[in-house]
This record gives structure tokens, C-alpha cells and sequence, in this order.
């Protein structure tokens, strides 16, 4: 499955911690847009997409949230918990967001403007668009 980690530098000195993240640097892409997700309510589970072109590294910035992938053949879920490591998430994963804590702040650094036309949010539709690749 096209999933990967990305550890970021922690530049830390006696006064604290700092992350610097930069386009084709940190993050493999240009970055054109970043959202948050936030006081997510207890019990809710999001995404049920996937997207045909975009890439995406996303970041738990406080708290934690599990994410769950599917390539069509096979899931595979991993939890988000620290703000020194992100998940590039590459097109064409069926996504869904689970056990989000109460202090979760998911951070996304995306690398095109939104579109929904790039959504796919049936999953047979999902399907169908894997077996035709
Ligand atoms: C993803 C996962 C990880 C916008 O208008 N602009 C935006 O940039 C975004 C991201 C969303 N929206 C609108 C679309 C919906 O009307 O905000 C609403 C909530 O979005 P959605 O239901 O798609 O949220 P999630 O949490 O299910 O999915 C989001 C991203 O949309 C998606 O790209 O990969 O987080």
C-alpha cells in the first residue's frame, strides 16, 4: 500500500520545540492548500472518499485520530499521535477517520486548491475506478 511516513527535524533547543515545514522539502510537493479539522465530536467518523490526483500529508498537531486506507485490495490503519511525524497520503486511497480525541487537531498540507470534482465518495464508484487503472 502507497502509504508513508514522514519524520520531521525537530529543531529544539532549551526554550521548546520548532518544526519548520517547507514545500519539496519536508513535504514532497508543493503546498497550495492546508486545512485543519478540529473538535471533532466524540464517536464521529469521517472521510469515506478517496481522490483521484491529490496528495496530502497530514498531521496530528495535538491530540490523536486513527486513519484507515484502502488501495482497493487491502486496508491498513495507522494512528496519528505526534506532531514530529505526518502521513503522505498519495491519490487513489479510500480514507475514514476514527477516534479522534477530544484535543485533536488534525493538520492537511495538500498540494492542489479544493475540488470535489477529484472526491470520490461512493465506494463502489471507488471500486469501479480502481479496476478500470
Ligand atoms: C480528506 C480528509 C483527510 C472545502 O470547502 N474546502 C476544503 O479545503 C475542504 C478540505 C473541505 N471543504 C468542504 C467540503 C465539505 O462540504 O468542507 C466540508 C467538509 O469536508 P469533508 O466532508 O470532505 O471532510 P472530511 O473530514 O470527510 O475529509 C477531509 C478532506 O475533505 C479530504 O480531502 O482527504 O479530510
Amino acid at each position: 500500500m502507497d502509504i508513508s511516513m514522514i519524520n520531521f527535524k525537530m529543531l529544539g533547543d532549551e526554550r521548546g520545540h520548532l518544526i519548520s515545514i517547507e514545500s519539496n522539502e519536508s513535504i514532497p510537493f508543493d503546498i497550495k492548500r492546508v486545512y485543519y479539522i478540529y473538535e471533532t465530536k466524540a464517536g464521529v467518523e469521517r472521510g469515506f472518499h478517496a481522490h483521484k490526483a491529490l496528495n496530502q500529508v497530514a498531521i496530528a498537531l495535538s491530540g490523536s485520530c486513527e486513519m484507515e486506507f484502502d488501495d482497493g485490495t487491502e486496508t491498513k490503519a495507522i494512528q496519528l499521535n505526534s506532531r514530529e511525524e505526518g502521513v503522505y497520503i498519495r491519490p487513489g486511497l479510500w480514507r475514514v477517520m476514527r477516534n479522534f480525541s477530544e484535543d485533536c487537531v488534525l493538520a492537511v498540507f495538500v498540494d492542489a486548491h479544493y475540488d470535489e470534482d477529484d472526491y470520490i465518495r461512493d465506494y463502489d464508484d471507488f471500486k469501479a475506478w480502481v479496476s478500470a487503472k
